[in-house]
């Protein structure tokens, strides 16, 4: 392998540090003993820019004199801005003014800019420049500013994530970041249905997935266990529905508002909440809550076990359609983005004609209420509209979507978190193996599946599902460290990803994860910092 960095670059090398574009990338017959790795060491950045040119013999300090300074009339820079100034705030002991961009970059200042970039970054990349007196990240969007600025966090010391105030230096390298997504969907999936997790679990997830530049939380809101959302036509879809959980806990649902403020809140950290209610299986919860919704007219116990496919709406009635389009008009209206998720998956029930049709009138009626639908790979066998996705899950599925349908690809054996790490994983389960923590990064999404060309694929997404998983600290430690793993799939070039090196920088996570309390699994085969 060649050192890839651009010649100008080679003159920024020093003794200590110098990043390049292409983290995998060592002169050949480099050995990689320890010593060796130090004097490498890359900047611990996931997931890895495209184009880094960082130096550690001119250093800058940010401290009390600084200011930040946004584009104006930006409301989602200032608070961006705002959040950089609370987030540095302990470790400098003071809030720093967050003001108007002056009209030429000064001294002590980090600018977060709405402007052209040197490349075209998309509507999600960002330039970063930092200098030894101060700091610009540009974009062409705010989404890109704050990518930047979790960059930025990501140089800064790890300590800068304690709330606890205890002034200490924070000093960054200087240099040049150059960087846009490989996807747009990068996604994470979490089942509140199983267990149930409440809104503040759900914002810290947000907070943890925001820092790796995730832009999409799906969250399954709906299975036999539980109904999880108040759907004001369908009361008791909550009261009764929501009231349980596997293993017969106390189960619990989001209100209106609950879910609005979860909307608002993702909004905020630039993540888009897909909502789904998982259709005609999965469904026990809103049968054992209506009995009208059944063939026989008689309401099912509610179910606390693990089993699934042994529900199905009833696919003859008109009451079945009128109650999907009552739920599907009353969430689609608290949720600004442009998916809705209708399932579809693990059928044993209804004929595949049966499924096929009803798969159909899904679609229709999230379509009539303005969103694209987005289902579990088994729809592709229903006549899909040009506008539904088709999430990919199956690792045995055969996928022959049309060239035009877009994919997200969520393999199990590869980006399944409740998956079990090895054999002696305590929680988790392991239907499609174990995934091991390298086994979420060594894969590329383009080569996945020989019948879908590259460019039908919207990203990917990593689901955790919850039947094992009861509280928070059970959900960070299958998260954490497989979805940065997950992160640097969706947004690194392939050509820069290699296993060997990213390990080093997941085991800088360490601290990080550490100070923001997150129960992380710490796996022997990293090398975690202290
Ligand atoms: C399969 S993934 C399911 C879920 C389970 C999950 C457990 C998918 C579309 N269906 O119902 O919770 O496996 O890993």
């Amino acid at each position: 392998m060649h050192v890839t960095c651009p010649r100008v670059l080679m003159s920024l090398v020093c003794l200590s540090t110098v990043a390049c574009a292409h983290p995998a990338a060592r002169p050949a017959g480099t050995p990689s003993s320890p010593s060796r790795m130090a004097m490498n060491q890359k900047p611990a950045l996931i997931p890895w820019p495209v184009s880094v040119a960082l130096v550690n013999t001119e250093r800058l300090t940010l401290g009390k004199a600084f200011a930040i300074e946004v584009s104006p009339a930006e409301q989602d820079l200032q608070r961006v801005g705002r959040e950089l100034a609370e987030l540095i705030r302990p470790a400098i002991d003071a809030t720093i003014p967050v003001r108007d961009l002056s009209s030429t970059p000064a001294r002590d200042t980090i600018r977060l800019e709405i402007g052209p970039t040197s490349t075209d970054v998309g509507d999600e990349g960002y330039e970063l420049t930092i200098s030894a007196t101060d700091v610009q990240i540009r974009a062409a969007k705010p989404a890109g500013v704050f990518y930047g600025v979790q960059t930025l966090r990501q140089l800064l010391p790890a300590s800068v994530e304690f709330r606890a105030a205890r002034p200490h230096a924070l000093t960054i390298p200087t240099g040049h970041i150059v960087d846009r997504p490989r996807y747009g969907w990068r996604g994470a999936m979490l089942d509140v249905a199983r267990h149930f997790f409440a809104p503040a679990d759900v914002k810290r997830y947000i907070d943890l997935l925001a820092l790796y530049k995730f832009n999409q939380l799906h969250l399954h809101l709906s299975d036999d266990q539980g109904w999880r959302v108040e759907i004001a036509a369908w009361p008791n879809l909550t009261t009764h529905g929501g009231s349980t959980a596997v293993g017969g806990g106390a189960g619990g649902f989001y209100t209106k508002k609950d879910y609005a403020d979860l909307v608002e809140y993702a909004r905020t950290r630039f993540v888009t909440i897909i909502p789904e209610i998982d259709m005609p299986s999965h469904i026990n919860a809103a049968l054992a809550s209506y009995a009208d919704l059944n063939c026989d007219g008689n309401a099912p116990p509610l179910y606390t076990g693990i089993e699934v496919g042994f529900s199905s709406f009833c696919v003859e009635k008109d009451i079945t359609y009128k109650f999907i389009d009552d739920v599907v008009r009353e969430i689609a209206a608290m949720t600004p983005g442009p998916y809705f998720h209708i399932g579809g998956d693990e059928v044993k029930k209804l004929t595949p004609p049966q499924y096929a049709r009803f798969m159909e009138r899904a679609q229709d009626i999230v379509q009539k209420n303005g969103k694209q639908a987005i289902g579990w790979d088994e729809i592709a066998h229903s006549t899909l509209l040009p506008t539904t996705v088709v999430q990919y899950w199956r690792p045995d599925a055969s996928i022959a979507t049309p060239p035009s349908t877009k994919l997200v690809l969520s393999p199990a054996n590869k980006i399944y978190l409740d998956m079990k790490y090895d054999d002696q994983t305590v929680v988790g389960l392991n239907w499609a193996g174990n995934v091991d923590v390298s086994v979420p990064y060594e894969w590329n999404p383009a080569t996945l599946l020989p019948n879908v060309p590259e460019t039908s694929i919207l990203g990917i997404e990593a689901p955790v599902w919850s039947e094992t998983l009861v509280m928070m600290s059970d959900l960070e430690f299958m998260a954490f460290p497989r979805i940065a793993a997950v992160a640097e799939v969706a947004w690194s070039p392939q050509d820069s990803r290699e296993w060997e090196e990213f390990k080093a920088r997941l085991g800088a996570q360490a601290p990080r994860w550490a100070a923001l309390g997150v129960n992380a699994y710490w796996s022997p085969k990293i090398q975690w910092q202290r």
